[in-house]
């Protein structure tokens, strides 16, 4: 409160309440409803007061299973076409699961274990050398609150697990994720396995971001004996298990796998390269062909603020949410989608009316929790061809190279071409930064899924990933602001999302700069393991939650692809 206030405690009582809505407290929205409708309306509204009572009502007429069967999986089923009629947003789907769970948690000691009480069964795994949880999780939620049966073995898994864990547990279909474009190679070496070791009765599922639908229904199903199906979220995954494992449509009994018969010898050749790319880049590309784009190359250096990496990890976790860009958190991570008939300002002001009390809240929470940190720094180099050569602090000594590739038409661009040439004769400066929240939202969010907090989950992963963004985003202009390159700032903090400033972020895996193994050479440069960092067998960073970029500063530098 400002002193200059007066104070008026009427205004400050109320000011608690600011958030709380009215509710009609008189109307009991179960009010006459019989109790198959009232346990559905559990499920659908995701209401969890008074659940157990209404399912020991319940249980005066119907078995457990049938509780579970024909009342609370219709409320799951109406809860699926809601969502699939795009009237119910993700985190309250969520909501729902996590009422179901907690009512088959309840149920499940006062039921006998009865064969057949599953509607099918799958193993979920985020294939080898891919970190990525979610999306496999948020798939998991979907069809074990559905009645199937998951598996859920975890991220990084290697082919020979999967299919262990697959013919121990007696699982009908095998689901890989991954975000990866490594993993979309992984995934087609783990089908081509699965041939080769006659497992092929096993349907497959694959899903996530770097898998396209063409890639998976033409390519990997010339090459897999058995069914490989594309799911391009949780509930394409439901229904896909829903047609797989409906009477007549489920696998071979596992226990016949080993006698499949031999596959007819006209299966076509596997080809070499997939005809739906999906982003794997061509060598060829980083070969240097003598041709360079037409990138100035007269911009003047600037001065190097320091040379060598440096620690920062005191900051105001409340100005860092400043730069979270509420569009990636809200529409991307928590998947708030636009109502049929709302227009963009309704939709808007529906968001901000509905999900930012629920933004404001994971802000308090996560306050302690949340641990940003980061190291940057800046280094003498200088470009040759494709290649960007980093040098020591003596401006003379090789200390290591990175290699780009450049676009095989159009303006020829390479991230190289964008600092001074070796033949120039002049020394260019380059930053570099890794960004962490750290590792305890990792934990947190751990704790949430398996406790069955479903929407609390998805709120918290994107708020953490969220927030490494924003972090990195921030940390980008203090390094304008140290170069002397921050003349071109917007007025409007959302505008720094579409890179309206001097020079350009390109973080290692995105296309200009495609190589995951190029983290290893900026790793040496950070040396970030005093911030809690460290990069993984497979070029991944270790906390999840962290980035790491090249900052250019020419004022041409901009995203670009490279075909
Ligand atoms: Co980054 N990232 N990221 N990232 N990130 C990707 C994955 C990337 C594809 C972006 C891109 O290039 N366009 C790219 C990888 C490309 C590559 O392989 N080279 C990439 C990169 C490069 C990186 C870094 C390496 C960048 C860097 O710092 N140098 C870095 C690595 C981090 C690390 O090593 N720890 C990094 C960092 C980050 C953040 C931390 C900032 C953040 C969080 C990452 C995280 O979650 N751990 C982040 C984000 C947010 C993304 C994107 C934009 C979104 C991912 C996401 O959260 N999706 C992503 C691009 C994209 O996906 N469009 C990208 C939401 C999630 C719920 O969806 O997991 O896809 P998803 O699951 C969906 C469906 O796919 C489907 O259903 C789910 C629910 O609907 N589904 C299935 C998934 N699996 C399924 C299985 C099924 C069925 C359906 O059946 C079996």
């Amino acid at each position: 409160m400002e002193e200059t206030e007066a104070y008026d405690p009427l205004v400050a009582f109320m000011a608690l309440f600011e958030d709380v809505k009215a509710v009609d407290l008189s109307v009991d929205p179960f009010e006459g409803l019989d109790i198959e409708d009232a346990l559905k309306k559990h499920i659908v509204d995701g209401i969890k007061k008074n659940l157990e009572s209404r399912l020991d009502l319940a249980l005066e007429r119907y078995t457990p299973l049938q509780v579970i069967n024909e009342i609370l999986l219709e409320g799951m089923k109406t809860v699926g076409e809601l969502f699939g009629a795009g009237k119910m947003q993700l985190p309250f789907v969520l909501q729902s699961a996590e009422v179901m769970k907690a009512a088959v948690r309840y149920l499940e000691p006062k039921m006998e274990r009865v064969e057949g009480s599953e509607k099918g069964s799958i193993l979920l795994a985020t294939v080898a050398g891919d970190v990525h949880d979610i999306g496999k999780n948020l798939v998991d939620i979907i069809l074990s609150n559905n009645g199937y049966r998951v598996v859920n073995i975890g991220i990084k898994q290697p082919v020979n697990t999967i299919l262990e864990q697959a013919r121990a547990n007696n699982v009908q279909v095998i689901g890989m994720s991954g975000l990866l474009v490594k993993s979309t190679l992984i995934m087609r070496d783990n089908l081509l396995e699965m041939n080769e070791r006659k497992l092929h009765s096993f349907p497959v599922i694959l899903g996530g971001a770097a898998l396209t639908r063409g890639y998976v229904e033409e390519d990997l199903r010339a090459v897999y004996r058995g069914k490989v199906f594309y799911a391009q979220d949780a509930f394409e995954g439901l229904r896909l298990m829903e047609s797989l494992t409906a009477e007549g449509g489920a696998s071979v009994p596992i226990d016949t796998v080993e006698e499949v018969a031999d596959p007819p010898t006209d299966v076509p050749p596997v080809p070499r390269v997939a005809s739906h790319r999906v982003g794997v880049v061509d060598p060829q590309l980083f070969v240097f062909d003598g041709a360079v784009s037409d990138v100035a190359n007269d911009v003047v250096v600037p001065h190097l603020p320091f040379y060598g990496a440096r620690r920062q990890d005191r900051f105001n976790i409340f100005e860092l949410y400043r730069y979270i860009n509420t569009v990636a958190l809200w529409r991307g991570q928590w998947q708030f989608k636009k109502q049929e008939g709302m227009s963009n300002p309704e939709f808007t002001a529906w968001l901000d009316e509905n999900v930012r009390p629920t933004f404001e809240r994971k802000q308090r929470e996560l306050a302690r929790v949340l641990r940003p940190r980061v190291k940057w720094g800046y280094f003498w180099v200088q470009s040759q061809g494709n290649d960007l050569i980093v040098y020591h602090e003596d401006a003379k000594t090789e200390r290591g190279r990175f290699t780009f590739p450049r676009q095989r038409d159009g303006r020829r661009l390479c991230l190289s071409d964008y600092f001074k040439s070796v033949d120039s004769g002049m020394m260019d400066v380059a930053a570099f930064h890794i960004v962490t929240v750290g590792h305890e939202v990792s934990e947190l969010e751990r704790k949430q899924f398996a406790e069955g907090d479903f929407q609390e989950y998805l709120y918290t992963h994107g708020m953490g990933v969220e927030t490494a963004e924003a972090l990195a985003e921030y940390w980008h202009l203090q390094i304008r602001h140290e170069l002397g390159i921050d003349d071109q700032e917007p007025d409007d903090l959302r505008l720094l999302f579409s890179a309206k400033y001097h020079g350009a972020r390109f973080s290692f895996g995105y296309p200009a700069c495609p190589n995951l193994e190029d983290q290893a050479l900026l790793m040496e440069l950070l040396d970030p393991k005093d911030i809690g960092i460290e990069l993984s067998e497979e070029f991944m960073l270790v906390p999840e939650q962290s980035t790491s970029a090249i900052i250019v500063h020419h004022p041409e530098a901009k995203y670009f692809n490279v075909k």
